[in-house]
């Protein structure tokens, strides 16, 4: 995944009055700003940079001007010419930058994630080399927050890793996971693509996830129904989450449990026995309330159809709801 990437922001107004471009942080600024600094006057032939952040990031705006900005990650280069102020560059952690080519009249507005810290800085190139080589945030295509301890090397790209989540060495992830902080996830776990574990939330030994899955916060799973301690079941319990399907917080899931695809477990629910696809489940025990779409939406019924106001329509066969 690189973490670079141009932005473009609203322009507000018309060419009468002039225009207004607003920065928000966490909004179309991809983090919380705590400094803003600018650079001006510099001569046409001088060029800044030749650095990379270990743990900055930024977004650089010119706000008058223009100037180029030379990128390189340790395997891409690319080179972005900044000449709007309603566009910027997001520049993270471990990319080096350097800046050319300054017009007379530039100001190279930057906000930036923390404040000025020079231990932050990698000013040698051969030094940002064997630091991003060495650090495994920036290794695989996945990104591992500092305080994240990955053993497994099965981690599809552009999967996140937050604070305080291990993840063992046999377990397997899927691209473009979000997994939230203080998740542990054991050994014999497979994961697929595009699943949301949020916080607070033990993978166990035996459990399987599938594409798409939305596994909210404090999600508990068992693996073994009769646990007594100190003594281990032949196998753990198999549960298996199929694609598409969304467990809500603080759900428990038995042992054993396959939940449909597209079938969505509502908060607190005691998940007892198995939900078939598209069914809404909620209370302890577990009971049947209805159905949803893919989207998500309740479905109605009319006549033999259920359909949804998103356009989609299901039939019963089997005693599944299936898409028609
Ligand atoms: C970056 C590019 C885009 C401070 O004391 N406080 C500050 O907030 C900053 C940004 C700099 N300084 C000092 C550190 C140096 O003694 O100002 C001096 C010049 O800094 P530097 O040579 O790093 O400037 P640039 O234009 O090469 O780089 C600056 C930022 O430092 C850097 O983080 O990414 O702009």
């Amino acid at each position: 995944m690189k973490n670079y990437k141009k932005l473009e922001f609203k322009k507000i107004g018309e060419q009468k009055r002039g225009f207004i471009t607003a920065l928000e942080q966490n909004k179309n600024i991809p983090f919380h700003i705590k400094r803003v600094y600018y650079n001006y006057f510099t001569p046409v032939d001088v060029s800044r940079g030749y650095h990379a952040h270990k743990g900055l990031k930024q977004v650089l705006v010119c706000i008058s001007g223009s100037l180029k900005v030379k990128v390189d990650d340790g395997n891409d280069v690319e080179e972005f010419k900044l000449n709007k102020p309603n566009e910027g560059l997001y520049i993270g952690p471990g990319v080096w930058h350097e800046m050319h080519d300054y017009s007379e009249d530039v100001v190279l507005l930057v906000l930036a994630s923390d404040y000025y810290n020079e231990e932050d800085y990698l000013r040698d190139y051969d030094e940002f080399i064997d630091y991003i080589k060495n650090d495994d945030k920036f290794n695989d295509g996945y990104f591992k927050h500092d305080k994240a301890i990955v053993d497994s090397k099965d981690i599809g790209e552009r999967t996140r890793v937050w604070g305080f989540s291990h993840i063992l060495i046999e377990a397997k992830l899927g691209k473009n996971c979000n997994v939230c902080e203080h998740v542990f996830i054991e050994n014999d776990v497979i994961i697929g693509n595009n699943v949301t574990i949020k916080n607070g939330v033990y993978v166990w030994d035996g459990i399987r996830i599938s594409d798409n899955v939305f596994v909210g916060p404090n999600v508990t799973f068992v693996n073994d129904n009769h646990p007594r301690s100190k003594q281990y079941p032949d196998e753990f319990e198999q549960t298996r989450i199929n694609k598409g399907s969304s467990l809500g917080a603080n759900s428990t899931i038995l042992g054993g449990i396959e939940i449909g695809e597209y079938a969505t477990v509502g908060a607190g629910t005691v998940v007892t026995k198995d939900v078939k696809p598209y069914e809404v489940v909620v209370g302890n025990p577990s009971h049947k309330i209805g159905y949803n779409c893919q989207c998500g939406k309740r479905l109605s019924k009319e006549n033999q159809t259920y359909e949804c106001k998103c356009g989609k329509q299901y039939k019963k066969s089997d005693d599944k709801l299936k898409r028609i």
